[in-house]
């Protein structure tokens, strides 16, 4: 199933990890909060308030985007190739809006998220070995509602009322 491209398979994942040079080598980015339904939450260069996804640089180096894609769908997690020429700093979050706008720049992403509830993953690619390295299936999402690890990048999802895009979360009693 490898040799056909749309079917990106991680090897890691199959656990066949000593076969594949990289595997559990941490790549850095997690999902790290998301809003599937922003009515007055953050705003994008435009003024609409569009969903939005956070990511989390959890190591202490600056990665750089190439090669990491946020999708959607599970069975499809290329969907949508993050710009190349950008980076996020050690510790540092770094926010996309996801309203299939992308012709309004490189931090708006080719896909919406569903306020229903579907898939959110984040993927890399090194070579051409593709690895999920965070996903999560949400349930339907109140408006104005973040879902966030608390604490950032390690900690379990939680619903909150305090959405904080592109800084550290918060739980919705403000801890
Ligand atoms: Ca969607
Ligand atoms: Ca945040």
């Amino acid at each position: 199933m490898l040799s056909s491209p749309p079917t990106l398979v991680s090897l890691c994942l199959l656990g066949i990890s000593t076969l594949v040079a990289g595997c559990g080598e941490a790549p850095g980015l997690v999902l790290n909060e998301f809003v599937a339904s922003n009515s007055t939450g953050a705003a994008d260069e435009t003024g609409a308030f569009p969903d939005w996804i956070e990511l989390h640089n959890t190591s202490d180096q600056t990665v750089s985007l190439h090669g990491w894609f946020l999708s959607d769908d599970l069975d499809n997690p290329t969907r949508h190739a993050l710009p190349s020429d950008t980076s996020i700093d050690a510790g540092d979050f770094l926010i996309f809006y996801a309203d299939g706008d992308v012709e309004d720049g490189g931090q708006h992403l080719g896909f919406r998220l569903s306020a229903a509830g579907e898939d959110l993953v984040l993927t890399y690619s090194d070579r051409s070995q593709f690895t999920v390295v965070d996903s999560i299936s949400y349930e339907a999402q109140a408006t104005d509602t973040a879902q966030a690890r608390i604490p950032d990048g390690t900690g379990d999802w939680q619903l909150t009322t305090t959405p904080t895009p592109g800084s550290g979360n918060e739980a919705t009693d403000g801890s």
